[in-house]
């Protein structure tokens, strides 16, 4: 491709950096440019190519298409109420059995008392994901989220994977459905959920990864119910383990389809698996993702994922560092403060557990790129000129 065709395409965003070694990718950056969308074979040329930065700039330049030069975060926090889960996923190390050693399970009260330990005037966002309870009621969950939004206003509530709402239909009596599990939480004052539990929708990888949790269809069931009733969503895949480059593709074009379809995913995000203290990492032995990969996976969802806002870099699990690189590779976003992880940490991410706001306007800053804190519906809140 030539650079006066890319300046004619893509004339606002200008393209003189866009270096590419590979002729494979100047195809795939004429689709790109001209507004066209890639396909899975073109998803593999991405995967594949040895012009990483390539494909970094191309990501880049739809990045700033998106969002100019501005990078997101959150003051947030994350709260996991309990890790009490009988789910028993192979990845997971946070996991822990009723009465198992290192249980932790909050009643209402031990709930308040922890956000009140990280409270903050500025907190925006409590992220709330945890473990399915084989014994709390349903109106424990209720309570919880309309407690922490009478007592905290400040603060939407972000809450429960689609799996743990999957988890709360099999708790309620009579049975609810996933859309009155929804409307009722809603109701309570949640605003939006997270986008755990996705990890890879491949029949293959579930099977062997997370057999007995919710369905990649009813994933995405939960989230197509969340996004008619007005709540936005967003959604993660969890690469670095047993799955294949197809399947990675596999998932992300059926989150393309189905944000075709509803609009309401606002930010993906890929999550590294860290390998350790989980049953998947003593089978595969402790293996992290690498930097290029994680930079590349991180481009290539930019690419395919055409139709959502918001391309996240998890610092928690790719590290502040990588994830400033990232900010040059498609990501508009980075998450947030966190206070306190605890699934990526019990799995042994050798991150902090979370970050101040002054850190990741250093961080975004020395990037090169505008901060701008947000709320968990990416209303701005604060742009740092
Ligand atoms: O659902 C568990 C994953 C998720 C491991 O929506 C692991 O803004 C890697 O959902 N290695 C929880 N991943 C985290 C999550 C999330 C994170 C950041 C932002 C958002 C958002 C959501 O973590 C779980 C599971 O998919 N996970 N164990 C592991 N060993």
């Amino acid at each position: 491709m030539t650079s006066e065709v890319l300046n004619t395409q893509l004339s606002d965003v200008g393209t003189a950096d866009l270096v590419l070694r590979d002729p494979a990718l100047e195809r795939i950056a004429d689709i790109v440019l001209s507004g066209g969308r890639l396909d899975l074979a073109d998803g593999l040329v991405l995967y594949r190519t040895r012009d990483v930065p390539g494909v970094m700039r191309l990501a880049d330049l739809v990045r700033r298409k998106k969002v100019g030069s501005k990078a997101y975060f959150v003051h947030s926090l994350r709260l996991s109420q309990t890790n009490v889960c009988y789910v028993g996923c192979t990845f997971c190390g946070f996991q822990r059995k009723l009465g198992e050693e290192g249980v932790w399970d909050y009643d209402l009260e031990q709930v308040w008392e922890y956000v009140d330990r990280f409270w903050h005037p500025d907190l925006t966002e409590i992220h709330i994901s945890s473990g399915h309870h084989p014994k709390r009621g349903w109106d424990y969950y209720l309570d919880l989220v309309s407690g922490l939004t009478e007592r905290y206003p400040g603060a939407q509530v972000k809450a429960w994977t689609a799996a743990e709402i999957h988890h709360f239909t099999k708790i309620t009596r009579p049975r609810l459905d996933y859309r009155e599990v929804l409307k009722q939480l809603k109701a309570a004052g949640l605003v939006a959920l997270p986008g755990g539990g996705a990890e890879i929708f491949a029949d293959r990888v579930r099977k062997r990864i997370a057999r007995a949790k919710v369905s990649a269809e009813g994933w995405l069931e939960v989230h197509r119910t969340a996004h008619e009733l007005g709540l936005p969503t967003n959604a993660t895949m969890l690469y670095g383990h047993v799955e294949t480059l197809e399947e990675r593709l596999d998932h992300m074009l059926r989150l393309r389809q189905q944000q075709d379809e509803t609009g309401g995913f606002l930010s993906f995000i890929p999550l590294a698996f860290q390998p350790d203290n989980n049953q998947l990492a003593a089978e595969l032995g402790t293996r992290h993702t690498t930097g290029v990969d994680d930079l590349r996976n991180l481009a290539v969802a930019r690419l395919m994922l055409d139709n959502f806002p918001h391309i996240k870099g998890y610092w928690i699990m790719i590290t502040p560092e990588l994830t400033q690189v990232a900010l040059s590779a498609g990501i508009s976003d980075i998450d947030g403060t966190i206070k306190d992880e605890k699934i990526a940490h019990a799995s042994g991410a050798v991150t902090e557990k979370g970050m101040t706001e002054e850190e990741l306007v250093k961080l975004v800053r020395t990037a090169g790129r505008l901060p701008v804190r947000r709320d968990a519906l990416y209303n701005e809140l604060k742009v740092y000129a």
